[in-house]
C-alpha cells in the first residue's frame, strides 16, 4: 500500500501494523489507520482498503475464540504449536500418538477404542508440539471443535479411498492439513510408489509412514514442524555452544524480537549482536536490532 501523502501518525501505525505480533495489536494498528487516513476523494479506495482488513481480521478472531471454547470445553488447554491426528477407525492413530508423544492410549483391534480426545506432548529438538488424537471421524464421539482449533490437521488413512469422506467433514477447519498414509509396512514398494504417485498428482501435502517401522517419522516431524509457519533461533552465550531449546518466532522477526522475547526491555540494554546460520552473510556477522532472523539461526548478545 502506498504511504505517500500519508500524515507520520499514520506512516507509523503502518510501520507498527507489519511488526506487529498478534492478531490484537494488528487491529489496534489498522483502527489508528482508520483514523489516520485523510477522508478526502483521493484516499477514498485507501480507507475502503484497510477497513475490509479491519473486518476481515475480527472475523478471524471471533472464529478463533469460539474454536477455542469448544476445545476448552474439551478440557484441552491449547499449546502454541498445536497438530490433530484425525482419521478412521483402526488406521493407527493411537498407535502413532503413542509412539511420538508421552500420551498412553489404548491401542486394539476393535472400533471406536478412542472415545475421547487424547492429548499429548512431543518434543523434536526441543520444540514442544502438542498432538491430540481425536476419535474416529465415522464415530459419535468425534469432536469437531478440537479439529477447528487445530493449527495442523493430521489426516491418518489407510487407502485412498478414505480421503474424500475426511476430507468434506473438515471443509471448514483452518489448519493445515498433511496427509499420512499409515501401515506402510504392509504395503509393497509398488504399492506405496503408485499411492504416492496418486497423492502428488493431486499436490497434497502428504508423506508415508509406519508406526511398527518408523518408517518416515523424522520427515514427518520436520513437516509438522514446517506446517505451523513458523522459525527456530538458538541462543549461544559468548565462548560457549548454542542453547538446546530454540526460541519459536514468526517470519521476519528480528533481532529485537528475540532480545525481547528473552526479557521484557533487554534490547536497549545489547552492546553487540553477533549471528550464525541462515540469515548471516558470514559466520560471526555483527547486525544491528533491526536484522531479519531466519530459520535455524544462532544469536549471541553482548550487553553493556
Ligand atoms: N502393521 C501395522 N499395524 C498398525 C500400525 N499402526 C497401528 N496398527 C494396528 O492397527 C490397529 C489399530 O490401531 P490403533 O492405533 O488403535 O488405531 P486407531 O483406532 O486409529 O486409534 C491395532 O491393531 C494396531 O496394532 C502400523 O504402522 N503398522
Ligand atoms: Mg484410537
Amino acid at each position: 500500500m502506498a504511504s505517500t501523502n500519508q500524515s507520520p501518525q499514520y506512516q507509523k501505525a503502518e510501520v507498527k501494523f507489519q511488526n506487529a505480533q498478534t492478531d490484537d495489536e494488528r487491529i489496534e494498528c489498522l483502527e489508528e489507520m482508520m483514523r489516520e487516513c485523510p477522508k478526502h476523494k483521493s484516499s477514498e479506495k485507501m480507507l475502503a482498503n484497510i477497513k475490509t482488513r479491519y473486518i476481515k481480521l475480527k472475523k478471524k478472531i471471533e472464529t478463533e475464540k469460539k474454536t477455542k471454547k469448544s476445545a476448552v470445553r474439551a478440557g484441552i488447554k491449547k499449546e502454541d504449536l498445536q497438530a490433530v491426528i484425525i482419521g478412521k477407525t483402526k488406521t493407527g492413530k493411537s498407535s502413532l500418538i503413542s509412539r511420538l508423544t508421552n500420551a498412553k492410549p489404548t491401542i486394539s483391534e476393535y472400533d471406536f477404542s478412542t472415545r475421547t480426545p487424547v492429548v499429548g506432548m512431543m518434543d523434536y529438538n526441543g520444540v514442544p508440539i502438542q498432538m491430540i488424537e481425536v476419535p474416529a471421524i465415522e464415530s459419535d464421539y468425534y469432536d469437531r471443535g478440537v479439529t477447528n482449533s487445530a493449527d495442523t490437521i493430521l489426516i491418518l488413512i489407510t487407502d485412498l479411498s478414505q480421503l474424500a469422506e475426511i476430507e468434506k467433514k473438515i471443509e471448514r477447519a483452518p489448519g493445515k492439513r498433511i496427509i499420512l498414509l499409515g501401515k506402510t509396512d504392509l504395503l509393497s514398494e509398488n504399492e506405496k510408489r503408485k499411492i504416492s504417485a496418486t497423492l502428488q498428482s493431486k499436490k497434497y501435502n502428504f508423506l508415508l509412514i509406519s508406526s511398527k517401522t518408523k518408517e518416515g517419522f523424522e520427515q514427518f516431524k520436520e513437516k509438522l514442524f514446517q506446517s505451523f509457519g513458523k522459525i527456530r533461533v538458538y541462543t549461544k552465550e559468548p565462548g560457549k555452544t548454542k542453547s538446546n531449546r530454540p526460541i519459536i518466532l514468526h517470519p521476519k522477526s528480528t533481532i529485537r524480537t528475540v532480545a525481547e522475547k528473552i526479557l521484557k526491555g533487554f534490547s536497549s540494554k545489547i552492546k553487540e549482536t553477533r549471528i550464525w546460520g541462515p540469515s548471516s552473510k558470514y559466520p560471526g556477522q555483527v547486525v544491528g536490532l533491526n536484522h531479519e532472523m531466519k530459520d535455524m539461526d544462532i544469536v549471541e548478545f553482548r550487553t553493556r
